[in-house]
């Protein structure tokens, strides 16, 4: 196991993980429930979050439908989150910039999709995301939270 980080009096930090959501899934649990099922976003962050406290872990979460804002964060958790989960949304499969941000970013990332982009249309088969991801997690629907904390756990764990 790695050192505890303490904070300024003492107390052990649990590290973080920034839970990222792209374009669009503030949607979820509005329609399509047949390739994205009926949860909202909240409950997928709320079982997330589940995991992470039940790993030792702290969980932050951000959504947005802007590839800067998304960005912007990713920069803002270098040396300070300890893991990225990422679910894109649609950026998934053209932007490079996040690819190029989240290979900046130095702790595990984990990329996270509902569906299973590769059975689905064939533009949805490219992810650019992938070449900078330590795993990736699709097609589990919304156990997927869960599961990509546990992932990420494991990833945390190794020496
Ligand atoms: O399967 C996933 O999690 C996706 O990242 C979801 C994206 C899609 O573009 C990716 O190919 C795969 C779409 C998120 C939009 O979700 C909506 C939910 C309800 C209503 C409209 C959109």
């Amino acid at each position: 196991m790695p050192a505890a980080v303490c904070d300024a009096a003492g107390v052990p930090e649990r590290p973080v993980v920034l839970l990222l959501s792209g374009p669009n899934l503030n949607l979820l649990g509005e329609r399509d429930p047949a390739i994205y099922g009926t949860a909202t976003l909240a409950e997928h962050v709320a079982t997330a979050a589940a995991a992470a406290t039940a790993a030792g872990l702290d969980l932050e979460h951000l959504q947005s439908n802007h590839e800067g804002d998304l960005i912007d964060a990713i920069h803002a958790a270098r040396g300070r989150c300890a893991a990225i989960v990422v679910n894109p949304g649609a950026l998934t499969h053209y932007a490079w910039s996040l690819h190029d941000a989240l290979d900046a970013f130095d702790g595990p990332v984990v990329e996270l999709h509902l569906s299973d982009p590769k059975q689905r249309e064939p533009w949805r088969h490219l992810s650019v995301v992938e070449p900078v991801a330590d795993r990736t997690v699709a097609g589990l629907g919304g156990d997927g939270y869960r599961i990509a904390v546990e992932v990420v756990a494991d990833l945390l764990d190794r020496p």
